[in-house]
Order: C-alpha cells, then structure tokens, then sequence
C-alpha cells in the first residue's frame, strides 16, 4: 500500500511539470514568426512634416488581420506615439491616445498631432493584443510637425477638397454647405405619399 502511494507521487512529481509547461509558454505570448520585422515605411526618420500626414506601416515575413483572428503568423499593428518604454513577451499592449491599436488590420493611418517634436514606433501584437515572443517591434523614428502657415493652410484645403471646392463657394455666407438636398424619412413615409403611389398605380383618382 505505501509503495503504491510512493509510486504515485513519483509519478505526479514528474508529470506535473510536464503539464505546466505549455502553460508557462503561453504567458509569454505567442511565437513570433521567424524574421518577422516591422518598420515605418513613412514618414522618415528625421523628416519634417506640415500638419496632418500619412504614416505608413511595414511588415515583413508575416501577415497582417484583425483583432482576434488567431491565424499562424499574423497580427495586427499598434502605433506608439511619444512611447519610451521596454516590451515583454506576452505583455497586453495598453490602449490609450500613446498606444493605437489597428484592429481591423490597417496598414497606414494619417495623423495629425501638435506641432514639435515627436517619436513614432510600431508594435505587432497577437490575437489578443499581446506582444509576440519575443516583440516584434520597429525602430523608433523621431519626426518634427511644423505648424503649416496660413497660405500653406489654404493650398492644403484647396488640394483636399478639390472638385468639391467651386460649389461651397457658391453657398452664401452664413449659409450652411448642402451638397444634396436632404431627405427626410417623412418624404418617403408619409401616409399621403403611399396614398398618392398606390392611387398612381391602381388608376384611382
Ligand atoms: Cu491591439
């Protein structure tokens, strides 16, 4: 009897930690993809920009998805604006207006942030939101946002609004801009109206 327990606890003492292992893994994050390598396509390191811009985000040797798609090699990007910290496998990314999250698999964004200086760096983060085995994370870049001036300002608007531009000029001041006349659900709910349609179409008077 006492050898048989003795026996069994020397069998636990060497399968317990064959079945803790794989949840030890676990808490450090998913396996990063061999090679995989994320960068900051634009703007440059360096680089001045004018106002709002496009950031544009690289990824190499692995795919990017949404949020909770838990395909092998995948994951989705994460912004760090003015961020100066150290990663951890399996970390949570934190979400707050430093830490973006492209959750539904965004390769680009544009930002527009505070004229001055400021650092961009871009994580992968797994399904979850956690930061791979080891991090997948780009070079910091550090850029400046110059404050555009006022005829800057104007060709700017001008370029974006393009086609659009010579018909707000035509509202009258004050006015508000209405491209399309709008319409209200009582134009096409009306009990008049389906009176008038089924009159129409029935050949009544
Ligand atoms: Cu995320």
């Amino acid at each position: 009897m006492w050898q048989t327990t003795s026996r069994r606890l020397a069998w636990l003492a060497m399968i317990v930690p064959v079945l803790l292992a794989p949840a030890t893994a676990s808490a450090r994050g998913t396996k990063a993809p061999k090679d995989a390598r994320v960068y900051i396509i634009t703007p440059n390191d360096g680089e001045t920009v004018t106002g709002a811009f496009w950031c544009r985000f690289g990824l190499r040797n692995m795919g990017v998805t949404h949020a909770g798609d838990d395909f092998a090699g995948t994951g989705h990007h994460h912004l760090l604006i003015d961020v100066d910290e150290t990663f951890e496998a399996g970390q949570e990314i934190p979400r707050d207006k430093k830490h973006i999250h492209y959750a539904a698999g965004e390769t680009e964004a544009r930002l527009e942030l505070s004229p001055g200086k400021h650092t961009l760096q871009l994580v992968v983060g797994d399904s979850r939101h956690l930061h791979f085995d080891p991090p997948i994370a780009s070079e910091k870049i550090m850029i400046t946002v110059a404050r555009p001036n006022a005829s800057e300002e104007q060709a700017r608007v001008s370029r974006n609004t393009g086609g659009r531009r010579a018909i707000l000029e035509r509202a009258a001041p004050g006015e508000p801009q209405q491209l399309h006349p709008e319409v209200t659900p009582d134009m096409t709910k009306s009990p008049e109206s389906s009176d008038f349609i089924s009159r129409v179409l029935t050949g009544t008077k």
